[in-house]
C-alpha cells in the first residue's frame, strides 16, 4: 500500500522531499501539492503524474486523496496547516520549526492532546544522523563521563533574502536547541546571547551570533551561528566530559592531497549535509504511520520546547540578559518520547 501524501509549500525544502518520496523513499506517492506562488507549485506538479494542484493548503488537507500531510512552508505559517491537519484528523510532518511563536506551539500541543493520539512529526533530522547518533552513543555510553559542556558551530554559506534578524535562533539556532534536549536527555532552562562584532558577508544582519544554553542539570552549551559564512555549510558539535570529549567526526569521504595541498569537500548546504538523515527521518515517519499507527519521531512537544527555548534566546538578544525557559506542564500524551 502506498501511503498518499500532500505537501504545502513547494519551496527549496519542499522540492527536495518530493524528490526523496518519489524516487528514493518506499511506501509513499505524492498525491497533491500547493504553495502561495501557484506557479512554483504547477511546475513542482508536472513531475508528478497525476498530483492534483490545490489552491490553499486547506484545499490540499481536506482532499480526500491525501491522507498524510507533510508542511514545508515558512515558519510563521505551519501553525495554521498543523491546526488543520489534527482537525481534519490526518497525520502531519511539519518541517522545523513547528512554528515561530511559544503561544502557537502550545495551541498545537493542546490540540493535539485533546484528540487523544499523535498525529504531529517536526522535522528535526539531527537526530537522524549517523554522526550525531554516534555522537549521542558515546555520551550514552558514560565512556567520557558526566557531560559538562558542548561546543557547536552552525555555519551557512548564505541564507536567503527574506532571512530575518531573529531567525538566526528560531530558523537556525533552533537545530542545536533540539538536539540539546535529545543529547543530554534534558530540558534547556535558561538562554544568553553573546554579539561580537559584525561580518561584512552579512549586510544588515547581526552575524555572527553566539548563544549561550544552560541545561536543566547544569550543561553549558555554546553555539557559534555565523550564516553568511560563505565557504561552505560547515555544522560541528564537540561533547566535554568529565573524563574525556567526543566530537562530530570530518564528514567527507575523501582528502585528496595533489600540489601540495591536502583538501577534504566541504558541503554546499542542508541539503547535502544531511541527505540520509532527510531520507531516514521520512521513511521511518511513513513507516511508522502507515496502517494507522503513531509517529514516533520528534512530537509536537519538542516542537514546543524548542520554541520556548527560541523565544527566550530571541529575548536575550534583544535584552542581552539571561532569560530563563519555563515549561507548560507536559500532557501525558507525551510521557514517551525518544
Ligand atoms: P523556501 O522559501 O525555499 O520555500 C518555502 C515555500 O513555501 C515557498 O515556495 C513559499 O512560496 C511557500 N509558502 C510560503 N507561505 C505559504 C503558505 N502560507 N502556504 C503555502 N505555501 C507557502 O523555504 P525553505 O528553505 O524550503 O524552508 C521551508 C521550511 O522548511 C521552513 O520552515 C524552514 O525552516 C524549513 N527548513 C528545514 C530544513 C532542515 O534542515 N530541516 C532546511 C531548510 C528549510
Ligand atoms: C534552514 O531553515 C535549515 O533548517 C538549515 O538546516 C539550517 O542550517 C539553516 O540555517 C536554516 O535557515
Amino acid at each position: 500500500m502506498m501511503l498518499k501524501v500532500g505537501v504545502v509549500g513547494t519551496g527549496m525544502i519542499g522540492q527536495d522531499h518530493i524528490r526523496r518520496m518519489t524516487t528514493v523513499l518506499a511506501g509513499v506517492e505524492v498525491t497533491a501539492v500547493t504553495d502561495v506562488d501557484v506557479d512554483t507549485a504547477k511546475r513542482v506538479a508536472e513531475g508528478l503524474p497525476g498530483a492534483v494542484v490545490h489552491g490553499s493548503g486547506e484545499d490540499l488537507i481536506a482532499d480526500p486523496g491525501v491522507e498524510a500531510v507533510v508542511v514545508c512552508s515558512w515558519g510563521p505559517t505551519h501553525e495554521q496547516y498543523v491546526l488543520a491537519s489534527i482537525a481534519a484528523g490526518k497525520q502531519v510532518f511539519c518541517e522545523k520549526p513547528l512554528a515561530t511563536t511559544e503561544e502557537a506551539c502550545r495551541r498545537i500541543v493542546e490540540a493535539e492532546a485533546a484528540a487523544g493520539r499523535r498525529l504531529v512529526q517536526v522535522g528535526y533530522m539531527r537526530r537522524y544522523d549517523e554522526a550525531y547518533r554516534a555522537l549521542k552513543a558515546v555520551v550514552d555510553s558514560g565512556r567520557i563521563g558526566t557531560p559538562l559542556m558542548m561546543h557547536c558551530a552552525h555555519r551557512n554559506a548564505s541564507v536567503p533574502p527574506h532571512y530575518a534578524a531573529d531567525m538566526a535562533i528560531t530558523d537556525t539556532a533552533v537545530h542545536e536547541i533540539d538536539m540539546v534536549r535529545w543529547m543530554f536527555g534534558e530540558e534547556i532552562a535558561a538562554a544568553r546571547v553573546l554579539v561580537p562584532r559584525k561580518s561584512r558577508n552579512g549586510g544588515d544582519l547581526q552575524d555572527p551570533l553566539l548563544l549561550i544554553l544552560e541545561t536543566a542539570g547544569g550543561a553549558i552549551v555554546d553555539v557559534e551561528l555565523s550564516v553568511n559564512i560563505r565557504y561552505g555549510y560547515d555544522i560541528r558539535g564537540e561533547v566535554v566530559g568529565e573524563d574525556g570529549t567526543a566530537a562530530l567526526g570530518e564528514l567527507s569521504p575523501v582528502a585528496v592531497r595533489a600540489a601540495q595541498q591536502l583538501t577534504t569537500p566541504v558541503p554546499a548546504d542542508w541539503r547535502e549535509r544531511f541527505i540520509r538523515a532527510y531520507d531516514i527521518e521520512i521513511q521511518e515517519w511513513i513507516d511508522s504511520i502507515a496502517g494507522g499507527g503513531s509517529p514516533v519521531g520528534p512530537s509536537a512537544w519538542d516542537g514546543y520546547a524548542a520554541a520556548v527555548v527560541s523565544d527566550a534566546g530571541v529575548a536575550a538578544l534583544r535584552d542581552g540578559t539571561r532569560v530563563e525557559v519555563a515549561l507548560m506542564d507536559r500532557p501525558a500524551l507525551y510521557e514517551v518520547t525518544r
